[in-house]
């Protein structure tokens, strides 16, 4: 959410510039980064613990941190994964980070990386 307001604030901040200014603005646009700070508002993973892996079935359990862009609390649960791949590269135990997205009204897992 702070993230969110954040960004918000520097595109209002970009839009509100008067037109004089603008190459002013062109090195402030640099400094700021704008797209990168929405970038990683919208692409932001979160810590897990494999619990469970179900090949068959392409369901991953979860012990998940906060998963802000869902309004989800940490818990643990079962997740859909995004591919085949994705369940085959993890085992139970495995520290990982994920991005759970909430893909046709299923809350799939659409990132998957083990934490080294
Ligand atoms: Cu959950």
């Amino acid at each position: 959410m702070k993230k969110l307001i954040v960004a918000t604030a520097v595109l209002a901040a970009v839009f509100a510039a008067p037109a004089f200014a603008s190459d002013d603005m062109a090195g402030m646009n640099m400094s700021a980064k704008p797209s990168a700070a929405k970038v990683s508002s919208n692409n932001a993973l979160t810590d897990a613990e494999v619990k469970k892996v179900d090949a068959t079935t392409g369901m991953v359990t979860l012990k998940h941190g906060a998963l802000e862009n869902v309004g989800m609390p940490p818990m643990t649960m079962a997740f859909k994964a995004k591919d085949a791949a994705m369940v085959k590269k993890v085992h139970e135990g495995d520290k990982v980070k994920v991005r759970v997205e909430n893909v046709d009204g299923t809350l799939t897992i659409v990132r998957l990386e083990k934490q080294s």
